[in-house]
Order: C-alpha cells, then sequence, then structure tokens
C-alpha cells in the first residue's frame, strides 16, 4: 500500500477565511479523496497559524487576547472546512502543546549542533508578512504583498545559519526539476538563490517587543520567530520524532501553498530541515491567487468574499467543483459571480446533470428501469469505449500531477462524449424501430460511462457523486475504487434497478435573484443595519487633554478625551503606530460613548475614537472647529 500524506499552510487566525483559503483547503480535500480511491493509505493535514506580531496586533485592535483571537478563527476555519466537506485527518494549532514542544526540540538541537548565533539586526520589518525586508526587494519602499510601508527595526536576535545550506539546497533544486511546481516557481525560487543576497534568518523576536510566542530553550528573554514555529507543523502534526505515523508519512509529504509563501517553503523549510537532520519533503505544489478586479483576495486588503454566502446559494459541490475548475494550476485566476454562474451552468447542470437525468429516463422508459444486458460493440462503440477510458486515465494522471482543472477537463469531456453518443444513436428512434438488442447496447454504453464518471467525481463532489452512485443501484462506499478503472469495462452488473430521473444540480438554486450573494461582494460585505439600530449608537465631538503610551503595547495610547461630560474619559485607541502622544494632545476626535466599557492590559477604556485603515496607515476622523465637545453625531 503507497502512502500520500498532503498538507495546506496553516492559516493565520486575524481574519475569517476566505475563497483563497478555500481553494487550497478543498484541493487537498480533494487529492486525498483521489489517493484514498486509489487505495493509498492517506493522510491530510491543515490547521492555523497563531502566534506572532500579527496575531498579537490584530488581538490587541479588538481589545481581546490573542489566545482567544486564536480560538475564535481556529473555530472559523473549522465550520467552514467543515461546510465544504473538507475532510482532514488533523488539524493543528500551533498554540497545542505537543507542537510546542517539537519546535524547543527543534531548536535546542539546532543550536546545540552550533547553527544558531546571537548578533544584531536591522531591516524593514512588514507585520503582515511577519518577515524583514531588504530595502531592495521593497516597491517605492512599500511591501509588495500588503501594499504599507515596513518600520525599520534594529534590535539584537538570535540567527539561523541559512547560508549554510543553500549551496546544498540549490544543487537539490537543480537536480531535481519536479521538486518544486509548476516549473516557473522552480525558476523564481533558483533565481533567488543566485542572487546570493539572502542572509541567515532571524529567528527569534526580544520578549520586550513581543511575548506571544514559543519562548526559545535557550534564552528566556526571546520567543521564536513566527515562520521558523508555523513550519515546523508539518512534522509536529504527525507525531515527530517518534510516532509511527510520522515514519509512514513524513517521505511522503507533498505541500500545497500559493506564491504568497514560497520563499518560505522553497528556502527557509529546507534550510531548517537540512540543518535539523530531517530528511526533504516530497513535493512543493505553489499555486496562483485568487483575485477579484485583478487585485488579491485577502483579509489585509478587504476585498475577501465569504464562502460560507456562495455556499449557500450555489451548494457545496457546485462551489468545491467551480474552485477546482477555475483556476489554472499555477497562475492566478479571477473570481466573479457571472463565470462561477456559467461554469457551473454549462458543466455541472447542462453537460453532467443533463445527462444523468436524460440517461435515467431512457432507462425508466424503454428497459422498465433495469440496467440491461448489452449485445455486440460496433467499432464505433469500441472507440467510445476506449476514448472513455483514455480520459479516465487522463484524469488519473491529472491528479496525481496536482493539476485539478485539467483532471475535470476529462471529466466534462467524458460527460460530452456521452451525449453525442446519445444523439448520434437516438436511443428513441432505436425504441420505436423496436431494436431492442442495440438499445441495449447503447444504453449499457452510456450507463458505464456514467458509472466512471460518477467514481471521478468522488473526490471533487463527494456529496453530489455518492447521489450519482446510489442513482446507478451502487449505495455502499465498500469496495468502490478507481484503481483499473482505466482499463476495466462492464461493472455496471445487468438487472440493477435504477432510479427514474434525477435534478442533480436544480438551476434554480443559483438562478434565484443574487441579492444574497451581492451581500458577499467586497463593497457590500455587511449586511444591513435598520435606522433604529443606528441610532442606538451614541457618538459625540471630543478634545484630547491628555495622551500617553501603554507599556509593552506597540499600538495603543491611553487617552483623556473631554466628551462635554464632568470627567474627561479614559479611552484606549490602537493608533499609536500612526500618532504620538504629542500628536494627540489638543486633536478633536469623534467617539463612540456608549461602546460596553472594556479592560485591555489592565485598563478600562470607555469609548472608542473613530478612525479609518490601520496599523502606521491610520487616519484620525477629525470633526470640525465649530463643533463642540459633547455635540452629538447624527
Ligand atoms: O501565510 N488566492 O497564512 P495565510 C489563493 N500562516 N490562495 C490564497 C489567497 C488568494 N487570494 N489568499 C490566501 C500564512 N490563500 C501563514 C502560512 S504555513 C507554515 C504558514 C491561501 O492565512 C494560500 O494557500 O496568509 C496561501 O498560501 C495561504 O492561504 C496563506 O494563508
Amino acid at each position: 500500500m503507497k502512502s500520500f500524506y498532503i498538507t495546506t499552510p496553516i492559516y493565520y487566525v486575524n481574519g475569517k477565511p476566505h475563497i483563497g483559503h478555500s481553494y487550497t483547503s478543498v484541493l487537498a480535500d480533494m487529492l486525498t479523496r483521489y489517493h484514498a480511491l486509489e487505495g493509498d493509505e492517506v493522510f491530510f493535514l491543515t490547521g492555523t497559524d497563531e502566534h506572532g506580531d500579527k496575531i498579537a496586533r490584530s488581538a490587541e485592535k479588538e481589545g481581546t487576547d490573542p489566545q482567544t483571537l486564536a480560538d475564535r478563527y481556529a473555530k472559523e476555519f473549522k465550520v467552514l472546512w467543515d461546510m465544504l466537506d473538507v475532510k482532514y485527518s488533523e488539524f493543528i494549532r500551533t498554540t497545542d502543546e505537543s507542537h510546542k514542544q517539537v519546535v524547543q526540540r527543534v531548536l535546542q538541537k539546532i543550536y546545540d549542533k552550533g547553527d544558531i548565533y546571537f548578533g544584531e539586526y536591522g531591516g524593514y520589518y512588514c507585520c503582515g508578512c511577519e518577515r524583514f525586508y531588504a530595502e531592495n526587494e521593497l516597491e517605492d519602499g512599500i511591501c509588495p504583498q500588503h501594499k504599507t510601508k515596513p518600520e525599520y527595526v534594529k534590535e539584537k536576535n538570535y540567527f539561523f545559519k541559512m547560508s549554510r545550506y543553500l549551496p546544498w539546497l540549490k544543487e537539490y533544486i537543480t537536480e531535481h526539476p519536479d521538486f518544486i511546481q509548476p516549473s516557473h516557481y522552480r525558476n523564481e525560487v533558483l533565481a533567488l538563490l543566485q542572487q546570493e543576497t539572502l542572509e541567515d534568518l532571524c529567528i527569534s523576536r526580544p520578549k520586550s517587543r513581543l511575548t506571544w510566542g514559543i519562548e526559545l530553550p535557550f534564552d528566556t528573554d526571546y520567543v521564536c520567530y513566527v515562520w521558523f514555529d508555523a513550519l515546523l507543523n508539518y512534522i509536529s502534526g504527525i507525531g515527530y520524532p517518534d510516532s509511527p505515523c510520522f515514519d509512514t508519512f513524513w517521505p511522503h509529504a507533498e505541500h500545497i501553498i500559493a506564491k504568497d509563501i514560497l520563499k518560505p517553503h522553497a528556502i527557509f523549510w529546507p534550510c531548517m530541515l537540512a540543518s535539523a537532520e530531517i530528511p526533504l519533503f516530497k513535493k512543493l505544489y505553489v499555486h496562483g491567487y485568487w483575485l477579484s478586479k485583478d487585485t488579491k483576495l485577502s483579509k489585509s486588503l478587504g476585498n475577501a468574499i465569504d464562502p460560507a454566502l456562495l455556499i449557500n446559494q450555489y451548494g457545496v459541490d457546485a462551489i468545491r467543483y467551480f474552485l477546482l475548475r477555475d483556476m489554472s494550476f499555477g497562475s492566478d485566476a479571477n473570481f466573479s459571480l457571472s463565470s462561477l454562474a456559467s461554469r457551473i451552468t454549462a458543466e455541472l447542470a447542462n453537460d453532467i446533470g443533463n445527462l444523468f437525468s436524460r440517461t435515467l429516463a431512457m432507462i425508466a422508459k424503454y428497459c422498465d428501469s433495469k440496467v440491461p444486458q448489452p449485445g455486440q460493440y460496433t467499432q464505433h462503440d469500441e472507440c467510445i469505449q476506449q476514448t472513455i477510458l483514455e480520459h479516465i486515465a487522463m484524469y488519473k494522471q491529472h491528479c496525481r500531477q496536482v493539476a485539478p482543472a485539467k483532471a475535470l477537463e476529462n471529466l466534462v469531456a467524458i460527460a460530452s462524449c456521452a451525449n453525442k453518443y446519445i444523439d448520434a444513436n437516438a436511443p428513441w428512434t432505436l425504441y420505436k424501430e423496436k431494436q431492442e438488442e442495440r438499445l441495449a447496447t447503447v444504453l449499457y454504453l452510456v450507463l458505464e460511462a456514467l458509472r466512471k464518471l460518477a467514481i471521478a467525481l468522488l473526490p471533487v463532489v463527494p456529496s453530489t457523486a455518492k447521489t450519482m452512485l446510489a442513482l446507478l443501484g451502487i449505495t455502499s462506499p465498500l469496495g468502490i475504487t478507481l484503481q483499473e478503472e482505466e482499463r476495466i469495462w462492464g461493472k455496471l452488473p445487468v438487472g440493477t434497478v435504477l432510479a427514474p430521473s434525477a435534478n442533480l444540480f436544480p438551476r434554480e438554486q443559483w438562478e434565484k435573484p443574487m441579492d444574497l450573494i451581492e451581500v458577499a461582494t467586497p463593497k457590500e460585505e455587511k449586511t444591513y443595519i435598520s435606522f433604529e439600530q443606528f441610532s442606538l449608537v451614541d457618538m459625540r465631538v471630543g478634545t484630547v487633554i491628555s495622551a500617553t503610551k501603554v507599556e509593552n503595547a506597540r499600538s495603543l495610547l491611553l487617552l483623556h478625551v473631554d466628551v462635554g461630560e464632568d470627567n474627561p474619559r479614559t479611552i484606549l485607541s490602537g493608533i499609536a503606530e500612526k500618532y504620538t502622544p504629542t500628536d494627540m494632545v489638543g486633536k478633536r476626535v469623534i467617539v463612540v460613548v456608549n461602546l460596553q466599557p472594556k479592560k485591555i492590559r489592565g485598563i478600562e477604556s470607555h469609548g472608542m475614537i473613530l478612525t479609518v485603515g490601520e496599523g502606521n496607515d491610520i487616519y484620525l476622523l477629525e470633526p470640525s472647529d465649530v463643533c463642540m465637545n459633547g455635540s452629538r453625531i447624527v
């Protein structure tokens, strides 16, 4: 029995999952289901990346602690994976105790062998990416991913001697052309390795700046850099170092990621493994971005689409199918509701759905709802049979090579081949002319094509494919396999009683009014509130009387604001990356005064200052000078 181990990135817990995350996870799920149908022993690992600056800052901004934030979003991911029928073997969270132990163990091992040293470093730090940038990597001083200005940070830290392993890595990637796929990403990595600007990797953060991380086992004043911690999930999640599961699956590890995190996976991770004397993973598969109007869908850019709304409108299988079918693996794809609707209408409803319903209707009408006994195949029949077998073989090859869109192309081709075969052979005429044997042969051939199609669709649209199989009289999952399906023909037993008809992809579902779905598009992401609800928000004009920085909280200022009451209000505001205390004194602000008081860092905050943006790109909303303190905003 072969083993198959697939991973997705572990996602950050600073926001809800969107279509981009859904794509990677649905793809990993499809491949897992595919390999299981091939008889392989499978393991699918996914999870959440919960430490680091980004999460600490998000928690601070939301007025909560990082663990609570992580718990909330880890749950959101799990709920979505359930909705999307994504069946992982293990969901790892980097705050799991077992993961922390693995991280500390590996750090100690690398430290003991002399691959970690202490030094000083200055660089441009992008919190969104959780990494330092060299000046020449920035575009006009701006992070190319997040379009924000990184801050210059200089501090003493621990460094991993990555440079020691780079020549080996370059040679390995050169000699193993399949290691990183598709090949343009491999070339990108080789170009990076060629530049020789790669430095050792800073793998710590001083606790004076960040406490939300795994403590270094050799210096308790520091926590581990989040990427070093996160990448190790791929081995801690299967029980490194001594679980049999690790021995079984690690040699077969295949990672799926998008191009945003190519460098950590293609460079940091192999070097970390080499240093820790752990064998390299098998493959790295890199896909492009889902875009909305040519811009990457992302939490931080605020244009993310809520998959739950799409699932409610179109059904889970239609969404899975669309994602896998519409992105050519390795390239970017544009997400739009019109491409979604046209793809699923054309292929799921028309080609595949229609084929099922018309065939079953004919079996009911002409064959008493039973699988007929075929007669002799003509040369044309044999040719069609051969074409279908070839499509199954190609489908399997594309699945093994992680080319989902191409794999699905082969399945659509089976449906269209069968539809054309029906049209060419006109079973309704054969029935009228009482050519019973020919009628039975034609319909049997189509039913066998349907059986193969349904099995091959199991990894893609699991619940619809199960329904398809049930319609064909195959109700038990036992014995369903894809093995040999590119060679054998005629497994559908003659005499099986079939369902009279089927409406597998009810088009009314996605042709109903689009209002619901419009809510999911970026600009109108939120649902409406009533006028009465809005009028409950009490916003007042105020003036900042005093301002101080909150200790150990990078983004927080403690303000006292006069909002026309007897005493100034104490308000904590996450604006310290943009505004200094001196900037703030005397500033006119708009304050939500009836927000429930909240304790942050031991200080109770009694209101919220209105701002636009985030991080160091945040701006205060300032009222006109003529407005008195305490005036209500209506
Ligand atoms: O990077 N198109 O987490 P993350 C396609 N925690 N895929 C997308 C996408 C888009 N627009 N947006 C996100 C992290 N993805 C780290 C990973 S792994 C050890 C640590 C998918 O929440 C895609 O798989 O930012 C991408 O690589 C991943 O989500 C990034 O998720």
